[in-house]
């Protein structure tokens, strides 16, 4: 809004060309939404404590996690808000994709709304059957993968980091893979988000990396220069990017060890189908599954444990999965395992930077 409105007026005031260049708008959403949170967290706790919105713990994890009962949780409510309000002030709002991964977010964010109300609210210890919330994932999922794959712009190859000459063309199938890729992401974090701190702190170094991405994607001449598929208007995106790498880091302040507040399905869903729609729309799907390799390895661990589990009648690999109450059952304090997870992510992180140079 901000670009609509004071852009136009560079000529009386010079100091508003700024808000031409996306470099500046993703530092102002970053900023604006990080302060956002920061300013609106400690009256939505309260609130949420009042509604008594709080965590119900499940008596077969590990024992550590008992204290953490009536913790507020649907905190992933502010990530929303704040990422929404900020991405809406910051971005060109003419750009497709912005409303693609926007409409997304809020979607997503819908489904685990709902799920966290059934379960918080209406005590169903369930929630949402699993059946139920793939199908919501599955339509919002090729609802957006259709209005990319109708995009004239739109470019159905697929590109591989370290290995920029292969770039096989997917054609229609690519709305299948859009598919695994958004809804995957998203229950990946989902899985990932039972620790304190855990999802957020990779959620920060993913958005943060596509940030850069998205720039380059967007920007003819660097993409072109660094051998990565060049989408004109993917720019834009870096903004939305910039927006929830700030509520992240906002919501981390409250989220950290020991949590005052829970993001809930609210908030996983949304967050992991807003970083795999970003993956699409940039044309970097693989390097999410770097950048957020947390995230994979978590939700591999669920599948290997289970699909073992049942192969062998009752045997597990780890301790428990997903992966991270495997290190807690081991012994490893809370915050160890979080500060440990989120340096394997910072090191995946500068990995998928390396893509850019390395062929
Ligand atoms: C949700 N959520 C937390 C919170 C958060 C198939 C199966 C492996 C699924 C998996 C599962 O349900 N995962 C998804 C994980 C829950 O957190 C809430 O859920 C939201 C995210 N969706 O925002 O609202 C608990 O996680 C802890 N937490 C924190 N800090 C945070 O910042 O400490 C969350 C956020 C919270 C809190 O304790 O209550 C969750 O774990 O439920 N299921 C499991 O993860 C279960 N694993 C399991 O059953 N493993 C089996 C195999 C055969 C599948 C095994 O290995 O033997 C474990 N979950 C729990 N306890 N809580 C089992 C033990």
């Amino acid at each position: 809004m901000l670009y609509h409105l004071l852009y136009p007026l560079h000529n009386l005031f010079g100091g508003f060309n700024v808000f031409r260049y996306i470099t500046f708008r993703s530092i102002g959403a970053t900023i604006t939404s990080f302060i956002l949170v920061l300013l609106v967290a400690p009256a939505f706790i309260r609130f949420l404590k009042r509604l008594q919105i709080g965590q119900v713990i499940r008596k077969d994890g590990p024992a550590s996690h008992f204290s953490k009962q009536g913790v507020p949780t649907m905190g992933g409510v502010l990530i929303i808000f704040a990422v929404s309000l900020s991405a809406l002030l910051w971005v060109d709002l003419t750009n497709y994709y912005v409303w693609i991964v926007l409409g997304v977010t809020l979607w997503y964010g819908a489904i685990g709304a709902y799920d966290d109300y059934r379960k918080i609210l209406k005590k169903d210890s369930k929630g949402l059957s699993g059946r139920g919330k793939i199908l919501f994932q599955v339509i919002g999922a090729v609802v957006a993968g259709w209005f990319l794959y109708t995009n004239p712009d739109f470019d159905s190859h697929l590109s591989f980091p370290f290995m920029k000459e292969i770039g096989p063309d997917l054609g229609a199938w690519y709305l299948l893979f859009a598919l695994l890729v958004v809804v995957g992401a998203s229950n990946a974090v989902n899985l990932t988000d039972g620790l304190d701190g855990l999802a957020i702190g990779p959620t920060v170094i993913t958005a943060g990396v596509y940030l850069l991405f998205s720039y380059l994607a967007g920007h003819v001449g660097l993409a072109a220069y660094l051998q990565i598929p060049y989408v004109p208007g993917a720019g834009e995106v870096a903004v939305f990017c910039g927006a929830l790498v700030g509520a992240s880091l906002g919501f981390l302040w409250f989220n950290t060890f020991p949590a005052q507040v829970f993001m809930g399905d609210v908030g996983s869903l949304s967050i992991g189908a807003a970083l795999g729609t970003v993956a699409i729309i940039t044309k970097q799907e693989i390097l999410l599954a770097i950048v957020g390799g947390i995230f994979v390895m978590e939700a591999l661990s669920v599948i290997i444990q289970v699909g073992f589990f049942k192969f062998s009648g009752g045997k597990r690999i780890f301790l428990m999965a997903p992966f991270h109450h495997h290190f807690e059952k081991k012994g490893w304090a809370e915050p160890k395992v979080v500060v440990r997870f989120w340096i394997v992510s910072i090191v995946l992180g500068l990995a998928a930077l390396a893509t850019l140079k390395l062929r």
